[in-house]
C-alpha cells in the first residue's frame, strides 16, 4: 500500500492516488459529446478524458469516446459510467446530474466545469458510484467563486520567507527569484483542487513586494505559464496587485484613483494582462493594511480605489476582490478606546452600495485575524448592497503552524453557518465568494502535516457545499486518500481529528480571548501582544480579564452586530462562554453558564486539552505499518510536538491565572 499513496513523481498522491481512481478505472466509460466535438470542447474536457483513459488502462477498463449515441456506438460493450456534455441540458453552472438507470450510471453537464466536478463526484462514491441503490440528484456550488490565496513570494523575503505564514516550505510555483522552471507539480496540485471544488487561485502576496509587482507587467509571462497548469482544472489565476503600481510599475508621479493618467494605466495594464490571458480572473489588493499603499493617501475611499481597477477589468469579465483587513498597526496600548475589531466596520460599511459590481469586498471571518475564536465579523451582515467574500485561512498561522493537528472544517462549518440575524440567513448565503489562504508548500506532504491536507481538501467542499458535515468529510477524504486501507486507520483518524479545533481552543487562548501567542505566532506569549502596537487583547490585571467591548462601558464594538447579537454579546447573562472574554472584562471569579469560574475554566481545559493531545499521540501508533512508513513517522513526530508545545501552554496559561489571581486550582494540578 505504500507505494500506492506516493506518486513516482516524488510527491504525496493526498486524495487522488491510482487507487481512488480504481473502481471507475476497471469499467467502460463512455463520454459523450454529441453536442461539443471532442476538439471544440477545450482542455477542460480533455482533461477529463485523459483521467479516465489514465485511470482505465491502470486498471483494466475501457474509454468509449463517442460522439453521438455511446451505448450503441461500440458495438455491445455496454458503458458501467456515461459522462455526457449536453450544453442545452438546462444544468446549472458548474453543475452536474447523476442517475442510475439500467446498470449504467449517468453524469450530464451543462458546461466543461460541470462534466469536470461530475467526474470527480463518481471517483468520491468509489464503489457506491456504480450502485443500483445510487441516488438520483443535481449537483451544484453554493459558491461560485471558491478562491485559494496563495502568499507566495517570488524572492525569499527576509522576514516571512518564501510563503508568507507557510509551513509547508517553499513555494510551489516559485524558487530562486523566479518562476520554477518545471512546473508539472503545479499541474498536479490543480487537479487536486479540482477534486476538491476549488476554482480560482491568487497566485501571489498580498503583500505584494518589489520583484513580485512585476507579475503584472514584465514578468507578466510567468502568470501566463501558471495559468497553463490551472486552466485544464477549471481554474482561472488571479493575481495580488499593488495600488501603487501606476507609480511603481507605470512610472506616474501618482496613484490617485480620480487621476485620468492613473485610470487610463491601469485599463491598459489590464488590457495587457487579458491579451495574455483571456480568462484571467482579477485582481486581489490589500490597500491601506500593515503598510501596503492605498488610496486614503489621496483622501479617496476604498470604494474609489476599487472602483478604478474594477473598471479597468469590466471589459474582459475580471474581480477585483478588494480585502477589508484596514485598520491601524500603530496603535499605542495606552490608548484604551481605540479597538481594532471594530476598523473593518468603521472603514467599510459606510461605502455600502459604492463598490461597483465587479468588486468583492473580502471580509476575514472575524474582526481580528484568523484567532481559533472570534465572534463572526460584523461586516458580513452589514453590507446588503455589495458583493462579499468570506475569507478563511487554510494555512494555520494562529492554529498551530500545520504542527498541531487542528481540524478546520469544525471552525469553517460553524462560521458559514452562523446566522447572524437568527433568522435562517447565513454567512453562506450573505457571501458570495468564499476564500481561503492556502497551506500548501514544496513539502512532500504539501502541506508539513500530512493531516492537514485534510483542511485543505475540507476548504473545497465546503465552499462547494456549507452543508457538509466536518465528521462525513474525514470520512471521504479519509477514503479518498487511504483507500482499502485497514478500518482501522479511518477509526484512528477519527480519533486524532475529529475534535481537535476543540482541543487546540482548550489549551490555548481561553474564552475569546485572542493573540496570546508568541514571536511567529506559535506557542504560548500570554502578554507578548499586550503592549504592542498591534492591539491589546485581554488587559489582565489583578481583579479580571477580558476587553470590555459592550456600548454600555466599552468599546462599542458589540453595537455593530444586529440584533439579537448585539443584545446577546452586550450582556454578560446571555454572552456565550466561549466569547466572554473579547466582549466582557469580568472577575476571575465570575461564574460561567457552564457552572465553573473563569479560572477554573482555565486551569482545567489546559489541563484536559493538553492531556488530551497525549492521548491522540497515543492513539496515532495504533496505526503502525496501516499506513506509508514516511507518513505514520511524519505525523508521529508532529504529535510529540504537539504533546510538547499544549504541555508549554498549559503551564504558561495556568500559571499566568495563578500569579494573576490567587485563586488555587480545585482540582490540585501544578502551577508555577
Ligand atoms: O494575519 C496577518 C498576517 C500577515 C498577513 C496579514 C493579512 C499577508 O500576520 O502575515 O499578511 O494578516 O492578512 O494581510
Amino acid at each position: 500500500m505504500s507505494a500506492d499513496l506516493m506518486s513516482t513523481s516524488g510527491w504525496h498522491a493526498a486524495w487522488l492516488p491510482d487507487e481512488a481512481l480504481a473502481p471507475l478505472g476497471r469499467r467502460v466509460t463512455a463520454v459523450d459529446l454529441t453536442v461539443v466535438s471532442a476538439s471544440g470542447a477545450g482542455p477542460v474536457v480533455a482533461a477529463v478524458v485523459a483521467e479516465v483513459r489514465a485511470a482505465t488502462e491502470r486498471s483494466g477498463g475501457r474509454l468509449v469516446l463517442a460522439d453521438d449515441d455511446v451505448t450503441a456506438a461500440d458495438g455491445d460493450v455496454r458503458p458501467d459510467l456515461v459522462l455526457v456534455l449536453d450544453p442545452d441540458a438546462g444544468l446549472p453552472a458548474e453543475g452536474y446530474a447523476v442517475e442510475r438507470a439500467d446498470g449504467a450510471t449517468r453524469v450530464t453537464a451543462s458546461d466543461d466545469r460541470g462534466l469536470l466536478y461530475g467526474f470527480f463526484h463518481v471517483v468520491r462514491l468509489g464503489e457506491g458510484a456504480f450502485d443500483d441503490a445510487l441516488a438520483a440528484g443535481t449537483h451544484a456550488p453554493a459558491h461560485a467563486v471558491r478562491m485559494l490565496d496563495h502568499w507566495d513570494n517570488v524572492d525569499v523575503h527576509d522576514v516571512m520567507g518564501q510563503v508568507e505564514r507557510g509551513y509547508a516550505g517553499g513555494s510551489l510555483f516559485y524558487a530562486d527569484g523566479r518562476l520554477r522552471p518545471d512546473l508539472r507539480r503545479v499541474g498536479a496540485y490543480a487537479r487536486l483542487l479540482a477534486a476538491s471544488g476549488v476554482n480560482r487561485v491568487a497566485v501571489n502576496n498580498v503583500n505584494v513586494h518589489r520583484t513580485e509587482a512585476h507579475l503584472l507587467t514584465d514578468r507578466l509571462g510567468d502568470v501566463v505559464r501558471l495559468a497553463e497548469q490551472f486552466r485544464p482544472w477549471g481554474i482561472r489565476v488571479h493575481l495580488a496587485v499593488s495600488f501603487a503600481a501606476p507609480m511603481t510599475l507605470g512610472g506616474l508621479d501618482t496613484c490617485d484613483p480620480f487621476d485620468p493618467a492613473v485610470a487610463d494605466w491601469w485599463a491598459d495594464t489590464a488590457r495587457r494582462v487579458y491579451a495574455a490571458i483571456p480568462d484571467f480572473g482579477g485582481f486581489v489588493v490589500k490597500a491601506d493594511s500593515e503598510g501596503q499603499p492605498g488610496p486614503f493617501a489621496y483622501g479617496r475611499t476604498h470604494a474609489d480605489g476599487a472602483n478604478v481597477l474594477a473598471r479597468a477589468l469590466a471589459p474582459f469579465g475580471g474581480t477585483v476582490h478588494w480585502r477589508a483587513f484596514v485598520y491601524d498597526h500603530h496603535q499605542d496600548w495606552r490608548d484604551r478606546k481605540t479597538d481594532r475589531a471594530r476598523a473593518a466596520y468603521d472603514h467599510f460599511t459606510p461605502l455600502d452600495g459604492k463598490f461597483d459590481e465587479n468588486v468583492v469586498v473580502q471580509v476575514k471571518f472575524g474582526p481580528l485575524d484568523f484567532q481559533v475564536r472570534e465572534p463572526v465579523s460584523p461586516v458580513l451582515a452589514a453590507m446588503p448592497r455589495t458583493h462579499l467574500a468570506l475569507e478563511l485561512q487554510v494555512t494555520q498561522e494562529y492554529t498551530g503552524h500545520q504542527k498541531h493537528v487542528y481540524y478546520l472544517p469544525e471552525q469553517w462549518s460553524e462560521i458559514l453557518g452562523w446566522e447572524p440575524w437568527a433568522d435562517g440567513r447565513t454567512v453562506s448565503d450573505v457571501a458570495r465568494d468564499v476564500v481561503a489562504v492556502s497551506n500548501v508548500g514544496d513539502d512532500r506532504f504539501w502541506t508539513g502535516h500530512p493531516l492537514a491536507q485534510a483542511n485543505l481538501y475540507g476548504f473545497g467542499r465546503l465552499a462547494w457545499d456549507p452543508a457538509l458535515s466536518p465528521s462525513d468529510l474525514l470520512d471521504e477524504w479519509v477514503g479518498l486518500t487511504f483507500p482499502g486501507a485497514d478500518a482501522r486507520v479511518r477509526d484512528v483518524l477519527r480519533d486524532v481529528v475529529l475534535g481537535s479545533r476543540a482541543t487546540y481552543e482548550q489549551y490555548t487562548a481561553p474564552l475569546g480571548v485572542c493573540f496570546m501567542v508568541g514571536p511567529g505566532h506559535y506557542g504560548p506569549g500570554v502578554d507578548f501582544y499586550e503592549y504592542s502596537p498591534w492591539g491589546t487583547y485581554h488587559f489582565a490585571d489583578r481583579d479580571g480579564i477580558g476587553v470590555d467591548r459592550t456600548r454600555a462601558s466599552g468599546t462599542g464594538y458589540s453595537g455593530q452586530y444586529p440584533e439579537p447579537w448585539a443584545s446577546t454579546y452586550e450582556s454578560l447573562e446571555t454572552c456565550p462562554d466561549e466569547l466572554l472574554l473579547f466582549f466582557h472584562h469580568v472577575p476571575y471569579t465570575h461564574v460561567l453558564h457552564s457552572g465553573k469560574t473563569v479560572v477554573q475554566h482555565v486551569y482545567d481545559t489546559h489541563t484536559d486539552g493538553a492531556a488530551r493531545t497525549v492521548e491522540m499521540a497515543r492513539r496515532w501508533e495504533d496505526v503502525d505499518g496501516l499506513v506509508e512508513p514516511a507518513l505514520y513517522e511524519r505525523v508521529g513526530e508532529l504529535l510529540a510536538e504537539q504533546v510538547r508545545s499544549a504541555g508549554e501552554w498549559r503551564d504558561q496559561v495556568r500559571t499566568y491565572f495563578w500569579r494573576h489571581s490567587g485563586v488555587p486550582d480545585a482540582r490540585g494540578g501544578p502551577l508555577y
